[in-house]
């Protein structure tokens, strides 16, 4: 069976594949010209509406992620509006580090909501994982996409940039929303 990998995020991408890869579902890539209005309150409404239109538009499986950061000290901006918070991964940064700051409160987190649709656009399955950390104040690595390099967990003493890819795709945020949905994805598909 295929499944529309329903994001235009070329890292998010490279990262949900890796997740899939394994599976008997056949992956494909959602055309560019499918555009989906990101109009929901929430991460969870905003990754079903991405996946259902997908869906219903193809006729096919789609899955989609709705991702983002909150930081404590902003009231959880950029949150919703992580992608669109500035035109580049540079700027984005940029701003988010000029609207925090000095602050000594760092504390901040990852969301990621996961939503699975059947080819008639109804939501088969619905996931979210959220991994804490905090927030430098100069970037640090280059892996990854996005807030990466400003994103720092304590755990690990690295940013989601320095990580290996395999590390921050075991314990981040999509990482804990994608093991919670693979079980279920096996079983609709074996
Ligand atoms: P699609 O909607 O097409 O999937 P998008 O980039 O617009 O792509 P979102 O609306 O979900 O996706 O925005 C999520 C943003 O949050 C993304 O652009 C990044 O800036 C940020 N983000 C999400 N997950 C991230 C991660 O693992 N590392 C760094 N930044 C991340």
């Amino acid at each position: 069976k295929n499944l529309i990998v329903a994001t235009g995020n070329p890292g998010k991408l490279q990262e949900m594949q890796e997740y899939l890869i394994g599976l008997n579902w056949k992956l494909k890539l959602k055309p560019p010209e499918i555009e989906i209005e990101e109009t929901g309150q929430t991460f969870r409404e905003n990754a079903i509406l991405k996946a259902s239109q997908v869906a219903k538009g193809l006729g096919e499986w789609a899955i989609a992620d709705d991702s983002g950061l909150a930081v404590a000290a902003l009231n959880g901006a950029p949150g919703l509006y992580s992608a669109r918070y500035g035109a580049t991964d540079e700027e984005r940064i940029n701003r988010l580090l000029r609207e925090l700051g000095e602050n000594e409160n760092r504390k901040a987190e990852f969301i990621c909501a996961i939503a699975i649709a059947s080819p008639d656009g109804s939501i088969a399955l619905e996931t979210q994982g959220i991994c804490p950390g905090e927030i430098l104040k100069t970037p640090q690595g280059s892996q990854g996409f996005g807030y990466d390099p400003i994103f720092y967990v304590p755990q690990h003493q690295q940013t989601f940039a320095q990580m290996t890819p395999k590390l921050k795709r075991d314990i981040s945020h999509r990482g804990k929303a994608f093991a919670l949905l693979l079980p279920h994805l096996k079983k609709i598909y074996p």
